[in-house]
């Protein structure tokens, strides 16, 4: 049953006043002994009220998960406030250390948050791989299926790329569970947006198989043709400056006949926009609901600064009410500004309660993660490289340890085969939204046997990096949201590990946890040449929060590795890995290690007590340190698993961090020079000791055999005992 018009307006006006109230106290009210601005956003949060009054109050159900827009958290916070999801201590806290969170944070607010936002783009896609986690979680383990997936975005945030890309995803266009709402306010942060986009974003919606519906108007301005028709064609910079007119010079410049309208209805017809009308919006989400095969966009009208004084500005994206400004709107709402978290009464204050009731989760235990053995049993020999090792891998997974391989799942932006997942695809199955064809099955030519169906384990995307990193973090997630851990690994080439980064790292921070493979990497790649080698990708991976990051030379070092890093996913308090990867063939032979040493970040692959030179390398050059060491006979060369951990344990033998202080004592002596070397930028190594001398890629690279370009970036034996000889001396 639909409330009542005229409680849910109460509520709606006490959501706009608590929000503006929260950014107020902690800007205005709160002492601030270090005199950096607080800051928060009461325009861009008061273009919401609304459309979220409407959506919580009216529409939403238990299951149903919701993205708010960053720059709206106040109004979200104000909302669970009134459901009794959030004590009133918390709306004096907003941006102080502990309190509420600027942005909407899943891991850090103390109220519930269904997806953390900050990133704008990023959040409005969130419940896209939240829904493609969810129905991928629902398909394999007992949960239960439904919830609508609602991303409440600003206007600007369509500028995103992220939002395009994950339109235009093929999968994307059958998830009927999500619904967009846009505040199309007309406004960014520093400016108007140019041109009235609306059509045209509508139109770029339809064509990707969206079901779109607008809500413009507010029934004031829908009945009053000729301002409505005035308005349709004005553009909306002139839109937003009347917005700043006193009536008769509104009347003026609008050039119709509004001569039936007091000053006071044609101020109030004239900002009557169908995002700020409860009914409207109601309306607009029920005909979204009603459409069931495909997402569903619903375009709000709104104002930037709605019923503040600040309403419609330019500049209004961080403006701050004055005292004054703060009392004379206490004044419109009947509110007090000395008392302003009072608690509301009569029928608003009843109907939160019972929607709250409505909306109250149950608690779903979480599934423990399964026991990852610490093998799979396999002997590595001959000659290979890490990437063939991960291919391998969860073929011998299946067999070795079914109950772990049948919680994994990997996804690709359209790179499985060629990141040696074949066999695993053959046979685990490709997951789809429902089944497809395979047209090849009969085909004795095919090699990968493409299965489509809803119960395969490997997600195939089209060629878009942002998408991939999405997804893996929601699919990371499962067992925060679902009960039922996964464990996501996602393959991608390394040089395009920076493009997936700020996307992979927000899922992270949002509490995802997952494992990105880069794999080639580097200068190795050879004959690809530079526009597909990765230089940056091994510094990338120490500084990563909440992740470590591995990078293996032996296929033994990698499936020990790789095995700790799974059992480290899927669960409170644990951790996403990087492991960077090589297609360069290394004989398995030459493998020393211990599987401690290897999880530890390195072990000695060569040790010698009279050394007078270390030589420390990481990956694919395990040969040419190898052959230096040959050369110069007195040198000890020490394999490097992981850069990230061995500079954990550097920090930790000064007392900083979570690191094992013991690791790096055991690898190198005081007082012996380095020698580092990697096919990365050589800055990666060099915490590792001193004297030390980096050997490293720092230029970009080009295309040639790998001898002739490891001899070119001054990585080859040569320039190792070149550089072991200096040292030395
Ligand atoms: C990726 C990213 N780029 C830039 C910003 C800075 N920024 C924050 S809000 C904003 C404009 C938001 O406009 P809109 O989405 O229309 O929201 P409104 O404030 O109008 O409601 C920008 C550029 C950001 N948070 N994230
Ligand atoms: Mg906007």
């Amino acid at each position: 049953m639909e409330p009542d018009l005229e409680t849910l307006k109460r509520v709606e006006q006490r959501v706009l006043w608590l929000a503006t109230s929260i950014v107020h106290h902690a800007n205005r009210v709160r002492p601030n002994p270090s005199g950096v601005k607080v800051g928060g956003h009461q325009a861009s949060s008061a273009s919401m009220v609304s459309l979220m009054t409407a959506l919580y109050f009216a529409v939403l159900e238990a299951p149903d998960r919701v993205s708010v827009k960053p720059h709206a958290s106040p109004v979200l916070h104000a909302i669970n406030h009134l459901l009794g999801r959030l004590d009133s201590r918390y709306l004096t806290t907003l941006r102080q250390f502990g309190g509420l969170q600027s942005y909407p944070s899943r891991t850090k607010d103390p109220d519930p948050v269904d997806y953390s936002t900050g990133s704008v783009g990023l959040g409005a896609t969130a419940p896209i791989w939240g829904a493609l986690a969810h129905r991928y979680v629902a398909g394999h383990f007992d949960v239960p299926r439904g919830g609508r997936q609602i991303a409440l975005i600003g206007d600007a945030e369509l500028d995103e790329g992220a939002c395009w890309e994950a339109i235009a995803d093929p999968m994307v266009a059958r998830l009927g569970e999500v619904m967009w709402v846009v505040d199309l306010n007309r406004q960014s942060l520093d400016r108007v947006v140019p041109d009235i986009a609306a059509g045209r974003l509508a139109a770029m919606f339809e064509a990707a198989g969206w079901h779109t519906v607008m809500v413009k108007y507010g029934p004031k301005l829908a009945e009053h043709h000729a301002l409505r028709a005035r308005i349709d064609a004005m553009p909306n910079e002139e839109y937003q400056r009347l917005l700043r007119a006193y009536a008769p010079e509104l009347r003026r410049r609008l050039e119709v006949d509004t001569d039936g309208l007091s000053d006071e209805d044609l101020l109030a017809t004239f900002r009557d926009l169908g995002g700020h009308d409860l009914q409207s919006l109601i309306d607009g989400y029920r005909q979204a609901d009603a459409v069931q095969d495909r997402p569903s966009v619903v375009f709000a009208y709104t104002i930037k600064g709605w019923s503040l004084p600040t309403e419609g500005h330019p500049a209004n994206h961080s403006a701050l009410l004055s005292h004054e400004q703060y009392r004379e709107l206490a004044a419109k709402l009947g509110e007090d500004a000395d008392d302003p978290f009072k608690p509301l009464d009569g029928a608003a204050a009843e109907l939160c309660r019972t929607v709250g009731v409505k909306l109250r989760r149950t608690d779903t235990p979480t599934a423990p993660a399964p026991e990852v053995p610490r093998d799979v049993g396999r002997k590595h020999t001959g000659k290979a490289s890490t990437q063939q090792a991960f291919g391998r891998f969860f073929v011998d997974l299946t067999r070795e340890a079914p109950a772990v391989a049948e919680r994994v799942v990997t996804v690709s932006p359209d790179v499985g085969t060629s990141t040696n997942l074949g066999g695993w695809i053959n046979k685990a199955g490709i997951w789809n939204v429902g089944d497809r064809i395979d047209w090849f099955a009969d085909d004795t030519d095919t090699l990968v046997r493409w299965r489509e169906s809803d119960h395969g384990r490997h997600i195939e995307l089209g060629i878009a990096e942002v998408n991939l990193v999405g997804l893996l973090g929601e699919l990371g997630a499962t067992w925060s949201r679902d009960g039922q851990p996964l464990l996501p690994v996602g393959t991608i080439y390394d040089p395009f590990v920076s493009r997936a980064l700020e996307p992979w790292s927000f899922g992270i921070y949002s509490g995802g946890q997952s494992i990105l493979v880069g794999t080639p990497s580097g200068v190795t790649l050879g004959p690809e040449g530079g526009a597909h080698q990765s230089v940056i990708t091994p510094s990338i991976g120490i500084e990563q929060p909440g992740c470590v990051a591995y990078e293996p030379a032996f296929g033994q070092d990698f499936e020990w590795c790789f095995l700790h890093a799974l059992a480290q996913l899927g669960k409170p308090g644990g951790s996403s890995a990087y492991f960077r990867l090589s297609t360069r063939p290394i004989d398995q032979a030459l493998h020393t290690g211990t599987r401690e040493g290897a999880i530890a970040g390195g072990y000695k692959l060569r040790a010698n007590p009279d050394a007078k030179v270390s030589i420390a390398v990481m990956g694919a050059l395990v040969p040419e340190a190898l052959q230096a060491a040959e050369e110069l006979g007195n040198a000890e060369v020490v394999c490097i698993t992981s850069a990230d951990l061995l500079f954990r344990s550097h920090q930790a033998r000064s007392g900083f961090g979570d690191g094992e202080p013991r690791t790096l004592a055991g690898l190198f002596r005081p007082g012996v020079p380095i020698v580092s070397l990697l096919d990365g930028h050589p800055h990666t190594l060099s915490f590792l000791g001193s004297p030390i001398t980096c050997l490293g890629v720092q230029r970009f690279g080009q295309a040639g055999d790998i001898l002739e370009l490891y001899e070119h970036h001054e990585i080859d034996a040569e320039s190792v005992v070149g550089a072991a000889l200096d040292l030395m001396s």
